[in-house]
């Protein structure tokens, strides 16, 4: 393989914002890299590499399509497990590659590590423990349409975008890395000119390549979690490796949590010393919106990474961060045993995102207000503190009636209110505890029918109380209060836990909120 250098690619380098318009033959004969860069694959390549490979190895290589792009070419895609057909509960990674089609390298990053997952498996005990234990997916070429259009007639156009015509004008493509839909059109390095290359689309998902990464995406929620938690998005160059969020400057948004925050940067420091490239928030390079990476972790919290590889370096394994797969599991693992313990057990919610929360499962509550919600609390003051105004952790949690309202019983609880969680499968070992943070605040009307509840509710659908705190005709104040019940009733079983609110008997001032939800692992 050739060391091949290229114009930088980085946009920030780059002293025009528009794309040069190209040329493309009408017809196409099969296309090639520019000589020099024959080592590079096609997308007829990737497609027949990718076809090869699954063929050779049907027990642990899948392949299909995510959905075609603007122009009609399959988005080709893979996963790699152990019992590839089955859909375990293991932890899955997605690794994608060709969001912007001018970024070679990336795809053939994806390529290497499929090759590196199947060529080492049953050869080398940590590729064989990841392909055991994990659930691989990789998307090779996001943005195939622009991938051909870049190397049309052996030459290369630095096309960036996909190929699809922005309606009402002339210009051709979008920035796929600004088309997604998290916070999608901010300021700084995107652009509402059809004809910038860092053009963001007429609205999130305008594109057909970002909706089928999107639709993908949603397609990995089983049982109302997202099984993807870690995810490696490559681009080039620069030898940088960039975690969330590219939207802002600010290190820690109200919609990321600490704990993630440090975990963030503790993975993506350890990658970049195997690697020796850059570790730093994306937004450290510049200001973007609407990238795959901001989604994936702002939507689902999947910890989820920029590569932007170098361009000289043609992939070898020495570059595969394979700490994306072993730490799958529970990304907050590393951040030591104590994080460990709380957080890497049967269940961990910080409530930042939806993870299957159902309220009201039986259809029988009686709240007419103030029923859960998962939501960014209003404080409330009525003799002194009732709804706390900031949650545990991020900006969410499960509150009686998140806004404040005119008086302080405008959206406070009345009657009763029930959210129950996806079904938890506990290890058999004894040790496992919930714990929970909770408020439960009243005024000095309440009685002891109001109350605040935990529930197991075993597999059976029958219902424990575990914790229960109640009312008193005294003022009680808000604040965050931290509750552990011990499982191992249920050690080995698959239950569901409930909190139940009730402002029952007379009316009185009732707040409950909730917040980190966890099964701590076994002792
Ligand atoms: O601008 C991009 O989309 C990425 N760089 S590239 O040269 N591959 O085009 C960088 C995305 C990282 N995110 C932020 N810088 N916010
Ligand atoms: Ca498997
Ligand atoms: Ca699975
Ligand atoms: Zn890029
Ligand atoms: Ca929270």
């Amino acid at each position: 393989m050739t060391n091949p250098t290229r114009a930088p690619r980085l946009i920030a380098f780059l002293a025009a914002t528009l794309a040069a318009t190209i040329a493309l033959p009408a017809s196409a004969a099969a296309s090639q890299f520019p000589p020099g860069y024959e080592g590079f694959h096609t997308y007829a390549e990737v497609a027949a590499d990718v076809a090869a490979t699954a063929a050779a190895h049907p027990d642990i290589v899948s392949r299909f399509s995510i959905g075609k792009s603007y122009q009609g070419r399959e988005l080709w895609a893979v996963k790699i497990s152990d019992n590839v057909a089955v859909d375990e509960n293991e932890p899955e990674v997605l690794y994608d590659g060709g969001t912007h089609s001018d970024e070679h390298m990336g795809v053939e990053m994806t390529l290497k590590i499929m090759h590196w997952l199947v060529n080492g498996y049953g050869v080398d005990p940590r590729i064989t423990n990841i392909v055991n234990k994990r659930e691989i997916w990789i998307v090779f070429l996001v943005n195939p349409d622009g991938a051909e259009a870049d190397i049309s007639g052996a030459r290369f156009h630095h096309w960036r975008k996909n190929r699809q015509p922005t309606p009402g004008t002339t210009a051709i493509g979008t920035d796929l890395n600004r088309n997604f839909g998290y916070r999608w059109g901010l300021e700084g390095n995107t652009s509402t000119n059809p004809r910038a290359i860092t053009y963001r689309g007429p609205r999130a998902f305008s594109a057909p390549e970002t909706r089928a990464m999107r639709d993908f995406l949603a397609s990995r929620v089983v049982n109302g979690r997202q099984q993807i938690r870690t995810a490696i998005t490559f681009h080039e160059y620069g030898r940088l490796v960039m975690w969330p969020y590219g939207y802002s400057y600010v290190d820690i948004p109200g919609d990321m949590t600490k704990a993630d925050h440090a975990a963030l940067v503790a993975i993506g420091r350890h990658m970049a010393a195997t690697n020796g490239y850059r570790p730093e928030q994306a937004s450290d390079l510049y200001l973007t919106s609407g990238t795959t990476r901001d989604y994936e972790y702002g939507m689902y919290r999947i910890f989820s990474y920029t590569f932007e590889l170098s361009n000289r370096d043609y992939p070898n394994q020495t570059w595969i961060s394979g700490e994306t797969a072993e730490r799958a599991d529970c990304p907050l693992g590393v951040l030591g045993l104590g994080a460990r313990v709380a957080r890497c057990g049967a269940f961990d919610d910080d409530l930042e995102v939806n993870r299957g929360w159902v309220v009201n499962p039986d259809g029988t509550d009686t709240s007419v207000s103030g029923r859960f919600a998962r939501a960014d609390p209003a404080g409330t003051l009525k003799n002194g503190p009732k709804q706390l105004g900031g949650v545990v952790s991020g900006s969410k949690a499960f509150v009686t009636g998140a806004a404040a309202g005119l008086s302080a019983t405008a959206n406070d609880l009345d009657g009763r209110t029930t959210i129950r969680s996806v079904p938890i499968a506990l290890p058999a070992a004894a040790g496992q505890k919930l714990m929970f943070r909770y408020v439960f605040a009243h005024g000095v009307s309440s009685t002891s029918a109001d109350r605040l509840a935990a529930i197991v509710e075993d597999a059976a659908g029958t219902q424990t109380t575990v914790f229960l705190r109640s009312g008193a005709p005294t003022d009680v104040d808000g604040v965050w209060r931290i509750a552990s019940v011990s499982l191992d009733r249920w050690a080995g079983t698959t239950i569901r836990i409930r909190f139940m609110a009730a402002d029952a008997a007379r009316d009185s001032l009732v707040e409950v909120e909730i917040d980190e939800v966890a099964v701590t692992q076994p002792s």
